[in-house]
């Protein structure tokens, strides 16, 4: 796979996935049946059939979507790009589709193309805009593949020529610059088939980049499998896409957040390993985000808004060998950043051998006393005082400075 040519992708860090489609009507149930798994694939999970499902488009009127305050919220959260899922699985198209009428302007009351709003809101705040296209599964065409079924008889190639190429030609020159395409399990997509829609997508938008789940390792960049975050630095490209509860698609009876702590954690985790974070949000049917989400995301946003300098620009970590419970690095050239999530009096950090010159707290400059030394064991070691005013306090940043360029840290020996 080769890397990205954009370097926006490289700095962008952190982002936000939004899963919103017809599911979001059913939101886990349908019928008094309940899906116990992720909540946009309750057609393929419950076996719901394709005309029973198209009937939800006659319902769907999601008059509380507000692309404007999302997007604001995106921005406010720190967030640099957002993807949208123009279409998923189910084959609905959450834009005004010329080539195919199931869509939310031709076949809801709504009406609106909330695509364009979204645009729209992207540019007015200065916020890339992605779009997922699930271009191998799609449950409504009876071409396109369905996981967990048997695919044998269809005619795949019928499918991409006469949905997918004219919806992506639509949706790559409709909506201004799309910053990527983010495709979906390839499942049995072939290498010339996977071709045909990298071409495609750069024949319309050369520098649109194509996600790693456009199959046969033709992407752009790693994804990780959702949810899993990988355990070292990894050198390419990367993004982990990842949810807040246990689903994508909004799920009434899903109330398994994660705390903002545990979010923070994982975006350092991702970030000093050299990805970005992609983080997701389900609108419910009427186009309201879940309060829950909300409360995570503006947490986890005052975290990244105070403390950007340690989150946008940095670089993947030179790897090292401890793994901490309190601590996350970052680093950026001559900066070292101790990212510190429970309480502290005195930090100390062992087999690390730069020369430090200052330590600061990162968000309010207050200058902190430390001391570079040597352990009893004979590893170097950092060593810095915290203020009393924060022995209770987490999720806040240390910069030590340092004269080499990058950390130096001494291998686990002896
Ligand atoms: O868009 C999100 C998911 O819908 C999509 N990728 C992310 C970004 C995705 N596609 N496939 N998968 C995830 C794999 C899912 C497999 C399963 Fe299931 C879904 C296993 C458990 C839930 C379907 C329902 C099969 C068993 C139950």
């Amino acid at each position: 796979m080769e890397d990205t040519k954009q370097q926006w992708f490289k700095d962008a860090k952190f982002g936000l996935f939004i899963h919103w489609g017809l599911y979001s009507i059913l939101a886990g149930e349908y019928k008094g049946k309940k899906t116990d798994h992720i909540a946009e694939w309750i057609m393929n999970h419950l076996n719901i059939p394709v005309e029973e499902y198209r009937e939800l488009a006659k319902q769907f009127n999601p008059v509380n979507f507000d692309a404007d305050s999302i997007v604001e919220k995106a921005k406010e959260w720190g967030m640099k790009y957002i993807v949208f899922t123009a279409k998923h699985h189910e084959g609905f198209a959450m834009y005004h589709s010329t080539s195919d009428p199931y869509n939310i302007v031709d076949a809801t009351p709504y009406r609106r193309d909330i695509l364009k709003e979204l645009q729209l809101a992207c540019e007015k705040y200065g916020l890339r805009l992605g779009l997922y296209y699930s271009q191998a599964q799609d449950w409504d065409d009876p071409n396109g593949f369905m996981q967990y079924r048997d695919n044998s008889s269809k005619d795949f190639q019928a499918y991409l020529d006469n949905k997918v190429k004219p919806q992506l030609t639509e949706l790559l020159t409709g909506y201004g610059k799309i910053a990527l395409i983010w495709f979906d399990t390839p499942m049995e997509t072939t290498v010339e088939q996977s071709q045909s829609l990298v071409d495609l997508v750069k024949s319309l938008q050369p520098n649109c980049i194509v996600s790693g789940r456009i199959g046969n390792n033709l992407g752009e960049y790693m994804t990780t499998g959702d949810n899993f975050v990988p355990r070292l630095p990894y050198e390419g490209d990367w993004e982990l896409p990842a949810t807040l509860n246990d689903t994508w698609g909004f799920n009434k009876d899903d109330h398994n957040w994660k705390s903002p702590d545990e979010v923070i954690k994982l975006l350092l985790k991702v970030n000093s390993r050299g990805g970005n974070y992609l983080l997701n949000i389900g609108p419910d049917s009427l186009g309201n985000v879940p309060g829950g989400s909300i409360d995570i995301l503006d947490a986890v946003g005052k975290y990244v808004q105070a403390n950007q300098d340690a989150i946008f620009g940095t670089k993947r970590m030179t790897y090292y060998p401890y793994e901490l419970d309190w601590a996350e690095f970052t680093q950026k050239p001559h900066k070292l950043f101790i990212h510190i999530l429970k309480p502290k009096k005195v930090i100390e950090v062992i087999n690390v051998n730069n020369q430090f010159t200052k330590a600061t707290i990162l968000s309010t400059n207050e200058e902190l006393t430390f001391q570079n030394l040597v352990t009893c064991e004979g590893s170097h070691m950092v060593e810095v005082r915290i203020p009393k005013s924060y022995h209770a306090k987490t999720n806040y940043c240390i910069c030590l400075e340092m004269k080499e360029e990058d950390p130096i840290f001494e291998p686990l020996e002896g």
